[in-house]
């Protein structure tokens, strides 16, 4: 064992999404979204509903006071926008903008960084309606919104992060319908819904700036490296298509201003003249979220020709992920070399496994403390190689309504009985309290 230091001045702290945590979706005027629609549908595939989910819209002073006891400095939160703009367009509710008030106060008072994500796919089904991410008409209601929510919160909040893994949207949302709205529409959705967000991405980032000085301005996209399974030409080219659509539409189109070459031709029948100008911008801060790499394989009918090979893996958590702390090292040191090392930090990871309440009511997560601990280790070792990251948020703090797996799966470092909102931290919020409490962790290198 090593011990291996972080850089001072890190983010420690959560990352949390509106619609996983919060509940009261019938609260203080809220509108319908995408995912109500989608569960009452009966998508979900253990039957549940974020109908309470934490009830986190009611205990979050609770919820707070368990990120301070641990130590954190920053917390990333996503504001929902049928909260705020009930219908996605026209009429503000303010009973909506209030409830983020308060968590922010509240935050600030905590000593903690309030980091917001304006878009973590609660989309209000109005805008559904009228086309979703598949047409342009959603681009100026989401800059609109974007100017709503920062005009009441920017005094106090100054990181701002626009969009919430964009690839997870357009592919599982509008491709392979296992999210919601819920469509099978295949590749060119796939890449109409990438292209939108990013367009509605630089439409609300300069609608911020142009409002607003002195913010740090941003976006969250989740990076998994892509590898093949093998050195089959196949599986190599299959991996390379999928590393277009899954990493680099999204992170080329902000950080570059650029249509992958490998998807050009079939992006142009809706790529505008000036879109790249228009999805380019100088942001401040790139959150990255890493789970796992990406092993692919070519696989005649898949979106792109590609699915899911073979990961040489020996370690699973319960979403069927692999564990892969050294992706995260490779991630980061890749991303230092190929993007001029702009400041990032880790806005998500993290794992779900099958907690179990011990005899003493405690939950000895030995797993999940292990993941942590490794992928931690893997973020340390990069800043040590020079690599600009600023922060480690871990997904999640509380267990929490994983989408179209609802209520049974747990990312937590904290359970939430969901029958009496009850929080108990287990052993895996012992262990990130005690890394923050001391800037170091423990490596297994041999
Ligand atoms: O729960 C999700 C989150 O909303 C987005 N990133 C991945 C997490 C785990 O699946």
């Amino acid at each position: 064992m090593a011990s291996l230091t972080f850089p001072r001045d890190f983010l420690w702290g959560a990352s949390t999404s509106s619609y996983q945590i919060e509940g009261a979706l019938d609260a203080d005027g809220r509108g319908p979204c995408i995912w109500d629609s989608f569960a009452a549908a009966g998508k979900i595939l253990d039957g549940t509903t974020a109908a309470t989910a934490c009830d986190h819209y009611h205990r979050w002073p609770e919820d707070v006071a368990l990120m301070k006891a641990a130590g954190f400095n920053a917390y990333r939160f996503s504001i929902a926008w049928p909260r705020v703009i009930p219908a996605g367009t026209g009429a503000v509710n303010s009973k909506g903008l209030d409830f983020y008030d308060r968590l922010v106060d509240g935050l600030l008072e905590a000593g903690i960084r309030p980091m917001t994500c304006l878009y973590h796919w609660d989309l209000p089904q109005p805008l559904e309606d009228a086309g979703g991410w598949l047409g342009r008409g959603v681009i100026e209601p989401f800059a609109e919104y974007a100017r709503v929510v920062a005009a009441r919160l920017a005094d106090r909040v100054k990181d701002w992060m626009m969009l919430n893994e964009p690839n997870v949207v357009a592919i599982f949302g509008y491709g392979v319908g296992e999210h919601a709205p819920g469509y099978t529409l295949g590749e060119e959705a796939i890449l109409k819904a990438l292209h939108h967000q990013n367009l509605a991405q630089g439409a609300a980032l300069r609608a911020i700036a142009a409002e607003h000085a002195g913010l740090r301005l941003g976006t969250v996209i989740n990076l998994q490296p892509c590898r093949a399974e093998d050195e089959a030409p196949d599986n190599v080219a299959a991996a390379a298509r999928w590393d277009a659509v899954w990493n680099r539409v999204a992170l080329d189109g902000v950080l570059r201003g650029r249509i992958p070459d490998l998807l050009a031709e079939r992006m142009a029948g809706f790529v505008q003249p000036g879109d790249t100008e228009r999805i380019r911008y100088p942001i401040d801060l790139l959150g990255i979220n890493y789970y796992s790499r990406m092993t692919m394989k070519a696989e005649a009918g898949k979106p792109f020709g590609a699915f899911w090979g073979d990961a040489h893996c020996d370690r699973w958590t319960h979403m069927g992920w692999p564990v892969q702390p050294d992706g995260l090292y490779d991630l980061l040191c890749e991303f230092k070399r190929d993007y001029g090392n702009p400041a990032v930090y880790i806005a998500e990871n993290g794992a779900a496994y099958d907690d179990v309440v011990a005899a003493d009511g405690r939950i000895h997560d030995a797993e999940r403390v292990a993941f942590l601990r490794d992928h931690l280790a893997a973020v340390a070792r990069a800043a040590a190689d020079g690599c600009n990251v600023k922060g480690y948020l871990c997904w999640s703090l509380l267990d929490n309504f994983e989408w179209a797996q609802g209520l049974s799966r747990r990312f937590g470092i904290v359970r939430v009985d969901y029958d009496s909102g009850r929080r108990t931290p287990k052993d895996s919020y012992q262990f990130f309290r005690d890394v923050i409490r001391t800037g170091e962790v423990e490596a297994n290198i041999p």
